[in-house]
């Protein structure tokens, strides 16, 4: 089968590009290549440059594989798009990536990328775990193994702190001017927590430079939101069946997109909202309303339905039980969210479920279920400490905190064991193992990891009564009866 290229004659189940992508130069750098970002910032981009035009080009960067690249560098950024929905496939054929960078093999590469005066803006999907957060200040953690490298090795980075260091830092020495830093990772606030990595690193290199981004830089704040499984050999049977050429960088996705930025650039940027993109003056109540209703509950149903046995998340939420407790905890997490201007809340949230509900995407409940630690605070943990201030009844968020304890035994109730895949796994494998099958221990063990529980939490008895109650049930029943149980 021939390879999906530049010139491929393109069969018409395929809605390809409006704008000829060669006209375009680049004005974008984008870190993280991922699915998502392919189903998400490089679709609004590729819509704002068939509506509006601008060399908005996007070069990509991964942090370590070479595999996005291998994919894509040969299809001069080519993908399928292929978006699922229960009553069908469409699909589109994506241009806005102009090529990908494979930052360990050039380093240099990727600074200069930064640097060129052309990028005016960097995009930011590294997973939480890729920015080195330190939880308890919210600060650098200088612990964090690829900030630990790059504080020592600043011109030859291989984190993205230090990647964006170096390139503002060669910017400043050439007199080049300032851009965008725009996060798009699921974090609360997630410009300013970049802006203050960015900055406190910058710090301990010169002081100047860190003056220098804090007047040069924008970091605006920004909601994403597009449920993308990781790509299978059904995606790319499907690409080549729908476009007639083979392609190993198609993606799939769900029908519903969202993209809440703050409006805050350092120059222009591309028409995004052209593709739906909304500009607002502050992200924040976007970002909770997204983080504690969708990210929660589906944090939620990875837990506890991969140990009812549910490889996806449209199977664990068709389960009347599970279902019924994820519209509990959408419910609760709505009462601590501020106002949202513009959205109704019920009609979101009945949303999400048929979202949830989409058989046409397998998104496996163990995918979501890893880097639990990373997740926990501001999807369960944040709702949770603003219910135990409101007064609230806190259930419905303890048994999701249950659901994860109980996750990082490693072991289902039939005892298959799994890799838990957590940054923090070798902390969390020795507590485990020492708390053994008692639920007291086993929520002391894992509530004390350092910098997890917000201090509202950690010494609040209410909290531990009902999650080792929960706790205590799971492990008695199981998971398909604790379920039962609460509903
Ligand atoms: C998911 C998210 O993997 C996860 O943790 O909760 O990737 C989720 O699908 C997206 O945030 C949806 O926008």
């Amino acid at each position: 089968m021939t390879r999906l290229s530049a010139t491929s004659r393109i069969g018409p189940a395929v809605t390809a590009p409006g704008y000829e992508p060669r006209s375009h130069a680049t004005g974008i750098v984008h870190i993280g290549v991922g699915a998502f970002h392919k189903a998400h910032q490089a679709v609004y981009t590729d819509s704002a440059l068939a509506a509006a035009g601008g060399d908005w080009r996007i070069i990509g960067v991964s942090l370590r594989s070479a595999d996005v690249a291998a994919a894509l560098n040969p299809q001069e950024g080519r993908y399928i798009l292929i978006t699922r929905d229960e009553a069908g496939d469409s699909a589109q054929l994506i241009s806005s990536i102009d090529r990908v960078l494979v930052a360990p093999d050039d380093p240099q590469a990727v600074i200069e990328a930064i640097a060129d005066p052309a990028t005016k803006i960097v995009t930011l999907t590294v997973t939480e775990k890729g920015y080195g957060i330190d939880r308890a200040s919210g600060g650098l953690d200088r612990s964090h193994a690829a900030v630990a490298h790059d504080l020592a090795n600043p011109e030859k980075p291989v984190g993205v702190i230090g990647f964006l260091v170096a390139g503002l830092s060669a910017r400043m020495e050439r007199g080049i001017g300032g851009l965008t830093i725009l996060c798009c990772d699921n974090l609360p606030e997630n410009g300013h927590i970049t802006a203050r990595l960015v900055t406190e690193f910058a710090a301990q290199i010169d002081e100047k430079l860190a003056t220098w981004i804090s007047d040069e830089v924008r970091f605006p704040s920004s909601m994403v939101d597009r449920i993308t499984p990781a790509s299978t050999a059904r995606t790319f049977e499907d690409a080549q069946r729908l476009s007639g050429y083979a392609d190993e960088a198609a993606v799939e996705t769900e029908p519903f997109t969202q993209w809440v930025i703050e409006d805050n650039f350092r120059a222009e940027r591309p028409a995004w909202e052209s593709a739906g993109a909304l500009f607002v003056d502050d992200v924040a109540p976007y970002e909770q309303m997204k983080l504690r209703l969708l990210n929660g509950t589906h944090s939620m149903l990875a837990y506890a339905g991969y140990l009812a046995g549910h490889e996806t998340i449209s199977e664990a939420v068709r389960d009347t039980g599970l279902h019924a407790l994820a519209e509990r905890q959408m419910i609760a997490a709505a009462t601590t969210l501020p106002p949202v201007p513009g959205i109704d809340l019920d009609a979101y949230r009945a949303q999400l479920l048929a979202r949830f509900s989409n058989r046409a995407i397998r998104h496996l409940t163990y995918q979501i279920a890893m880097d639990g630690t990373e997740k926990l605070p501001q999807r369960i943990l944040a709702p949770l400490a603003e219910t135990v201030k409101l007064g609230g009844d806190g259930t419905p968020f303890c048994f999701a905190i249950a659901a994860w304890m109980r996750y990082c035994m490693g072991v289902s109730d039939k005892g298959e064991t799994y890799a838990l895949r957590d940054p923090r796994e070798h902390l969390i494998a020795p507590r485990v193992e020492a708390a053994g099958r008692d639920p007291a221990l086993l929520y002391d063990a894992l509530s004390s990891l350092p910098g997890l529980f917000p201090p509202a939490l950690a010494g609040n008895e209410t909290v531990r009564a009902c999650v080792v109650s929960l706790l205590a049930s799971l492990l008695e029943n199981g998971m398909a009866g604790a379920i039962a149980q609460q509903n």
